[in-house]
């Protein structure tokens, strides 16, 4: 068959929102990779004969499931949950795990798909996979999470294991809901594996994984700016989100001299523009990993603004969406450039609308998709999984070190991809998809129809 006689990007796309209808978080995921590899699979006529894409965007497996608990007065409560295993085609499924009011299969099955390709990025043999709940941990007591997530194992149990699918955190699932998930898992199944990542040192975690998703965004961002001669240090920054992932982005933008300025959550955000250092970051960790509170007491405490939405109106250099998706809208992109942005690193996962993206590299702004931005996270969880299998911890100054050039490999590889034949920018959004997706289609080559 010829080139020309298979389906076209809109025929696809049309396709795809026919058999998912009314998710539109997967459509965007499936769309914004859709766009880049329809280019670059024009004249190869494998990936088109063998429905490569096509069979991407059909997770392996959806499973759906009840998860009773019973809250501190004695109520029964009713929550869904998701295992999505959308391709295991270069090794076990592996992703995270998010509780979350708002979480539905739209979201989960975006977030696989998109993990698929960012753990193909990081050069380790994983998979695409992501799971979760509607459970909402605010609010909650201790001992409410832990039976939610002992309830939630009860059924996730017989979908995962340490070479079959690997969860980890994301959204709402940190520190304390590993521990309740694996500490199930181990009851039930009576065995003591890697069937989880982000656990505590003291059970087989790894070092640096906390940090890593942070860090490894900032470092992404360092390595474009040098590319262009330039650097982190000196620069303002706005950090959106102040979990996980938002707290250790501003600790390494202080590491490297720059300036983070604000940090949000979904009541509003701080401008702080002395600067949050490291001894006001110590109080945001308390704040939110240990009291869960509000961002507006940092407020209170350091007298600085506090602001309903989101900070991407403050003028700033750098920018780094760490909440959730699509917090960067159209017209919030489009302030970011006309107030100057030269660098979006996204550490969240598709925190920006599809004309957004354009926006920011119509504007040649150095762009880094969440895909090869933060993928830091999953790479050392992909260590995690190797320590265990051996049994044993490495040094935290080799995981440094590894996150560093694993960080630097990404970055690289998506300049091979997505340099400008006409001059010397890069388009890292079309350098993530096409790099990532090569890796996964001739695994799948490999393996036939199947
Ligand atoms: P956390 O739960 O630790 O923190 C999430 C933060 O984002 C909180 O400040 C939360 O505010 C805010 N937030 C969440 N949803 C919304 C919303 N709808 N509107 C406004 N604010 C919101 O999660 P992480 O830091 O782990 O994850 C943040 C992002 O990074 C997610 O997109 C996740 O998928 C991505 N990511 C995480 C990785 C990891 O290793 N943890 C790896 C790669 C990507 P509030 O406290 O008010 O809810
Ligand atoms: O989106 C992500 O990459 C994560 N939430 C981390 C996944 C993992 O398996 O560490």
């Amino acid at each position: 068959m010829a080139v020309s006689d298979h389906v076209n990007l809109e025929q696809f796309m049309e396709g795809v929102e026919r058999r998912n209808p009314g998710e539109i978080e997967f459509h965007q995921a499936v769309y914004e990779v859709a766009v880049n590899v329809f280019d670059f699979i024009a004249d190869k006529e494998v990936y088109h004969e063998y429905q490569i894409l096509r069979r991407i965007a059909e997770p392996d497996r959806v499973v759906s499931f009840r998860v009773c608990w019973e809250d501190d007065k004695g109520d029964t409560r009713v929550q869904r949950g998701w295992r999505v295993q959308n391709n295991n085609s270069i090794g076990p499924y592996k992703g995270g795990l998010r509780f979350h009011s708002r979480v539905n299969q739209s979201i989960l099955k975006f977030l696989a798909f998109e993990q698929t390709f960012k753990n193909s990025l990081t050069g380790l043999p994983m998979g695409g996979g992501k799971g979760g709940s509607n459970f909402n941990p605010k609010g909650k007591s201790d001992h409410e999470v832990m039976r939610f997530c002992q309830s939630f194992m009860n059924e996730l149990y017989r979908h995962v294991g340490e070479d079959v699918d690997v969860p980890a955190g994301d959204i709402g699932v940190g520190a304390r809901e590993i521990g309740y998930l694996f500490g199930q898992y181990k009851r039930i199944t009576n065995r003591f594996v890697g069937v989880l990542t982000g656990k505590g040192m003291e059970y087989g975690g790894s070092p640096i994984r906390t940090e890593a998703t942070g860090y490894g965004t900032v470092y992404f961002m360092e390595s474009m700016l040098n590319r262009v001669n330039d650097s982190v240090d000196g620069k303002t920054c706005l950090v959106s989100g102040s979990g996980n992932v938002a707290q250790h982005a501003v600790e390494k933008i202080n590491h490297l001299g720059g300036r983070a300025v604000t940090l949000s959550d979904s009541g509003g955000f701080i401008y702080d523009p002395e600067g949050i250092d490291t001894d006001k970051l110590a109080f945001v960790k308390d704040l939110k990993n240990l009291r869960r509170g509000r961002l507006s007491e940092y407020a209170k405490k350091f007298g600085v603004e506090h602001h309903e939405g989101r900070p991407w109106g403050i003028t700033a250099d750098l920018a780094f969406p760490c909440a959730t998706q699509n917090e960067i809208s159209t017209a919030e992109a489009k302030t970011l450039i006309a107030n100057g942005v030269k660098g979006v690193s996204e550490g969240a996962n598709m925190p920006t609308e599809q004309q957004g993206i354009h926006a920011f590299t119509n504007a040649k702004v150095l762009f880094a998709p969440s895909k090869a931005a933060n993928a830091g996270g999953v790479a050392v969880s992909g260590l995690e999984m190797s320590q265990n299998s051996a049994r044993i911890t490495w040094k935290e100054e080799d995981l440094q070190k590894l996150l560093l050039d694993i960080m630097t490999g990404i970055h690289d590889r998506c300049v091979e991809h997505g340099r400008s034949p006409n001059d010397d920018y890069v388009n890292y959004v079309k350098g993530a998809n096409i790099a990532a997706f090569i890796k996964v289609a001739d695994a799948m080559l490999a393996y036939g129809v199947v």
